[in-house]
């Protein structure tokens, strides 16, 4: 049964990369094998992440781009991190499966991450769902945010490229979103370009990236379009070829992808020590007696923290 999945994901059968996605996603027993076998073959796929407010008009943009994608001879992989995302390749809100089923283009692979459960769990998930796509052989995965809360920034900021999507007329709550979302956006796109104050926004963007100039060798293009009408999707997607070449000539792609390996690793380290420590610390009588001793300030936190890393570290 695991072979199969693995074998059937290396020969490109989209059933077994949704049994595969599936497995991850429920956390199921064979999960970790998959992902160890499938392990060697990823590293192919170009990660883009997507990121901006509800409805910016993400997954408008990321529609239109996986088109121009599949226009230019690539497989794109979508990751919507929205179970709600509409995409005209046969979206059903919410119903995976079906979505599955009817998406009519063999080139194009959609899936959309349940939000539910912790938020770490998430992006270790959405990590490894890349993964699998990946080693599906698809050439551009593209990962969309449902908004910018910090879990998200998280997830899209360990992508090859970020592109952040802000649109006119947002008022005062764009001052929080840019700062936290500006030193991780590789290129910016003015969305719903047919509103007031396009110019405005190019210049508060453009102002601020002057203000913090995240690099001297890029310069992070702003782009306009209007996804819902398909306009300005052919020079987004030349920007986002473009940074990939700067990301592969300036050798800055490996240093990212090594940031990413790190992150995860210690993610997963993470996750592994603090089940253990649930199970044979928190969760024991012996910690009942350690929390009645604190109650009763027979010893202090310190103390008993100490104590414990140093056994569990031995
Ligand atoms: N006026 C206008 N509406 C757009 C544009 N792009 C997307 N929309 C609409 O904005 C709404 C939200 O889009 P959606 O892609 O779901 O946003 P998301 O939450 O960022 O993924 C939808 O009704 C889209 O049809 C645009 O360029 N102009
Ligand atoms: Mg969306």
């Amino acid at each position: 049964m695991k072979l199969d999945i693995v074998a059937g994901v290396l020969n490109k059968s989209r059933l077994a990369l949704s049994k595969a996605i599936t497995a991850v996603e429920n956390e199921q027993e064979d999960a970790v094998e998959i992902m160890c076998k499938l392990y060697p073959h990823t590293g192919n796929a170009y990660v883009l992440g997507i990121t901006g407010p509800p409805g910016a008009g993400k997954s408008t943009l990321t529609d239109k781009i996986a088109k121009e994608y599949r226009k230019r001879g690539k497989t794109v992989g979508i990751v919507a991190i929205d179970p709600t995302s509409p995409y005209s390749g046969g979206a059903i809100l919410g119903d995976r499966i079906r979505m599955l089923e009817l998406s009519s283009d063999e080139g194009v692979f959609i899936r959309s991450m349940a939000t539910r459960g912790s938020l770490g769990g998430l992006s270790q998930k959405t990590a490894e769902v890349v993964k699998l796509m990946d080693a599906f052989g698809i050439d551009i995965v593209i990962v969309e945010t449902v908004g910018v809360g910090q879990s998200e920034v998280d997830i899209v900021k360990t992508a090859d490229t970020t592109m952040v999507v802000l649109i006119p007329g947002m008022g005062d709550d764009i001052q929080a979103i840019k700062a936290g979302i500006l030193e991780i956006g590789d290129l910016f796109t003015i969305n719903k370009a047919d509103r007031e104050g396009v110019d405005r926004l190019n210049i508060e963007i453009q102002m601020m990236l002057e203000l913090n100039p995240k690099s001297v060798a890029w310069k992070p293009p702003i782009n306009r379009t209007i996804a819902s009408d398909n306009q300005g999707v052919v020079q987004v997607v030349d920007s986002i070829e473009e940074h990939a070449v700067y990301m592969r000539e300036s050798k800055e792609l490996a240093v990212r992808r090594a940031e990413r390996i790190k992150t995860e690793i210690s993610a997963m380290i993470n996750e592994q020590i603090n089940r253990y420590i649930a199970k044979e610390v928190i969760n024991t009588s012996g910690f009942d007696n350690t929390v009645k001793q604190l109650q009763e300030r027979e010893t202090n936190p310190y103390a008993v923290v100490d104590e414990i890393v140093s056994k569990v570290l031995k």
